[in-house]
């Protein structure tokens, strides 16, 4: 029997019409999830203590040749997607051993690289060398031919972020792999160091075009000798203590295109007040040990873990010891297009109310899309 569903007509020729619109690959706007749709990346952390053991084994098994980057990702279990820590970017570990060469591609994707433990490997960018040290942040330019070579004696590990899952929401991903293993190299190594590295002093006869900082290598002695001088005249931000932003020398804005990134100092016992802000954010803990109270739930970090506060979360930090984080968002594209916002809580001093303690998730039997082994993707 019809429904009188009112001023719109009956039920019956409503579903008819529904159907008339559905097979058009039609939707009513108002049938859909439309701007009700929320989120999907948790806060989750990664302890480096599961993950260090883990990538030595795969150092053991995977053949580099094999893996093209031997690198094990920190997949947000709230994303169904099996990869990505934020809905727009990747946080991963790589492991290079003495001796070995990743080889050499390039990506519309820009990467960067926070180093976490060893010395004597290099990442090369359009034939530069960059050796890199514990703590340095290393800038991987979108469409730059990279690769990686590792000429010490001791294996190294760094933090991968790549704003790949952005840049595969605008389907503006391509990919190439060079001819050869290795990029021939041009330049003097690190070249860009003495070139843009002198702080506030910019070569006057250099055009830079581009939109990324042309200093590939940000070292961590420098960053953290000007944090402490920092740290000597002022309590700097009430919600992430003495923290700096890595700029482009030529410009002053952001080190990379699409990804935004910091460091940041606390002094033993300080306590941040919380705040909330656009731009889901990844967190690496360089030096320290504390918590961070994100949206009431307590995640207890080390040295070298990593964390993420997704968009929109209220977060605040709770160093134990002296801490330094490094951390990247995909502020830089998030500001540029008027979407950023930030709010600071304003009830309790400040303070979120504890509601308790981070525990990992558990791991579904064989997660939806994952597979257990498998080769790497072939590409055109
Ligand atoms: C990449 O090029 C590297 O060059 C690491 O080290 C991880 C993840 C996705 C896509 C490209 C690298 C990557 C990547």
């Amino acid at each position: 029997m019809a429904t009188d569903t009112g001023p719109g007509g009956k039920m019956e020729d409503l579903d008819l019409f529904y159907e008339q619109v559905k097979q058009v690959h039609g939707r009513g706007l108002w049938q859909t999830e439309g701007t009700a749709k929320k989120t999907a990346t948790l806060p989750y952390i990664w302890k480096y203590q599961d993950f260090r053991p883990l990538l030595f084994k795969a150092a053991a098994m995977v053949p580099i040749e094999l893996a093209e980057r031997r690198v094990l990702v920190m997949a947000n279990p709230g994303i169904t997607s099996d990869w990505q820590a934020t809905s727009t970017l990747l946080a991963n570990l790589q492991i290079i051993l003495p001796g070995e060469v990743a080889r050499s591609h390039r990506h519309s994707a820009s990467a960067l690289r926070l180093v976490i433990e060893g010395t004597g490997a290099y990442t090369a960018v359009d034939g530069e060398k960059s050796f890199m040290e514990p703590g340095d942040f290393v800038t991987t330019p979108n469409w730059t031919w990279h690769d990686h070579g590792n000429d010490g004696d001791q294996a190294m590990i760094w933090l991968d972020g790549l704003d790949v899952p952005l840049v595969q929401a605008t389907e503006a991903m391509f990919y190439e792999v060079y001819g050869a293993e290795q990029y021939p190299i041009v330049n003097p190594d690190d070249m860009s160091i003495r070139l843009y590295g002198g702080g506030a002093l910019k070569p006057t006869w250099v055009k830079h075009n581009q939109y990324f900082s042309p200093l590939l290598n940000y070292k961590f002695a420098k960053t953290y000798e000007t944090l402490k001088a920092m740290a000597e005249q002022t309590d700097g931000s009430p919600h992430d203590g003495i923290s700096v932003e890595y700029t482009n020398p030529m410009t002053g804005g952001p080190a990379l295109a699409t990804m935004s990134c910091f460091a940041s100092l606390m002094a033993p016992g300080l306590h941040t007040k919380a705040h909330r802000h656009t731009g889901g954010t990844i967190y690496h803990v360089i030096k320290g040990k504390g918590h961070s109270v994100i949206n009431g739930k307590v995640f207890r970090w080390d040295e070298k873990d990593t964390f993420v506060v997704p968009s929109w979360h209220w977060h605040e930090h709770h160093a134990e010891s002296e801490a330094v984080f490094f951390s990247y968002s995909d502020s830089a594209v998030i500001t540029s297009v008027g979407l950023y916002r930030e709010e600071a809580l304003e009830e309790n001093n400040g303070h979120q109310k504890i509601e308790g303690n981070f525990e990992p998730l558990p791991v579904p039997e064989r997660a939806a899309g994952v597979q257990q082994r498998r080769e790497p993707p072939k590409r055109d």
